[in-house]
Formats: C-alpha cells, sequence, structure tokens
C-alpha cells in the first residue's frame, strides 16, 4: 500500500469492463459487475486529478481466434459493435477517456491492454511514469496487462477491490503473480 493521492504522471487503466465479462454476458465473470462502483470512484479521483483515463476493451471480429468454434478456449464474446462488447452501462467513463481496443486481429489474441496496441508509447509520450489499474478479468487480462505494464517499468498499482477473475479460486495466486512481477497491491484505504 501506498499514499493512493493521484498526481501528474498517474494514468488510471480500466481493463475490459464490458457486458460480456459482466454476469448475463457470454464469458460472465462472477461478481464482475462488482468492478463498476469501485472503478467509478477511481474515475472520480483521476478527473478531481487531471488524471487522464483509459478504458481498454476486448473486441474481436467475427469467428475470432480464441473462440471454441475455431479451436480456442472461449465462448462467443466481445464480437465488435455488439451490446455484449460495450462498457458496463454503469461505468462512469467521462468523454475523454482513451478508448484502446484489443484482439481485434482474426488469427491472433491479445489478452494484455499493451499487445499490439501502441498503448505503451501512447503513456510514454504523455510523460506517464504510475498506473492505476482494475478491471476483468483478474486471472486474464487483467493479470496480462499488468505484467507488461511492470515489465515495461511502470510504477503499477493494482486496484485489488476493483478486480474480479473468471476462476474466483485462482484470486490470491493472481496477486502472489502480480506481487512478484514488481506490481503494487491496493486496498481500500479507510
Ligand atoms: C478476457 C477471456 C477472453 C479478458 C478476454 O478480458 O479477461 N478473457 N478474452
Ligand atoms: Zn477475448
Amino acid at each position: 500500500m501506498t499514499d493512493q493521492a493521484l498526481q501528474a504522471g498517474d494514468a488510471l487503466l480500466i481493463v475490459d469492463v464490458q457486458n460480456d465479462f459482466c454476469p448475463g454476458g457470454a464469458l460472465p465473470v462472477p461478481e464482475g459487475d462488482a468492478v463498476v462502483p469501485v472503478l467509478n470512484t477511481w474515475i472520480d479521483r483521476s478527473r478531481e486529478a487531471g488524471v487522464p483515463i483509459i478504458a481498454s476493451r476486448d473486441w474481436h471480429p467475427v469467428s475470432h481466434v480464441s473462440f471454441r468454434e475455431q479451436g480456442g478456449p472461449w465462448p462467443v464474446h466481445c464480437v465488435q459493435d455488439t451490446e455484449g462488447a460495450r462498457f458496463h452501462p454503469d461505468l462512469e467513463l467521462p468523454p475523454d477517456t482513451v478508448r484502446v481496443s484489443k484482439g481485434t486481429a482474426f488469427d491472433r489474441d491479445a489478452y494484455s491492454a499493451f499487445d499490439g496496441t501502441g498503448l505503451e508509447g501512447y503513456l510514454r509520450d504523455r510523460g506517464i511514469r504510475r498506473l492505476w489499474v482494475g478491471g476483468l478479468a483478474a486471472d486474464v487480462c487483467v493479470l496480462a496487462t499488468v505484467k507488461d505494464a511492470c515489465a515495461s517499468g511502470f510504477e503499477t498499482h493494482v486496484l485489488v477491490d476493483g478486480i474480479r477473475a473468471v476462476e474466483p479460486d485462482k484470486v490470491g495466486e493472481v496477486l502472489q503473480t502480480m506481487d512478484e512481477q514488481g506490481a503494487i497491491l491496493e486496498r481500500k484505504e479507510h
């Protein structure tokens, strides 16, 4: 835990808070929608501090390689421009949120928000050094994003209350892996 006051050089990175990853969606993460109020608080804090807000989204073409019908591990999910691919309706993303789409090639999957998106360069160009990360799913795309963020030298803070896993039993293991990568695990200050 650190002082959770946001400052210049920070960015909030919200990973894949989309309908398909929430209860009722195509690839539901248990309690996935529970991250929404937590992340809304961080959105407010980011706006107050003038800190940029970045939201990644899983954004697959039809017949994506990760779908079971193509021999992949997942049910059809987050197909471009479908309701399931939209951000959760209660997530209060401001209009100037920077949207990052990933997994857009037919033949290649991308779990990390950094994978094939150019996000690292975008952040560096803006002098971002610290990231505050939350979203879905803790054991898939959040984990991959946190690993890449750490490997790229960003000071990476994980909003533990603002993540949920496809396999909830694995959260402890996931947090340990994040910690080993050098991420800082953040729980509520009060
Ligand atoms: C994700 C499974 C498949 C995620 C994306 O955003 O965590 N999980 N595609
Ligand atoms: Zn996907």
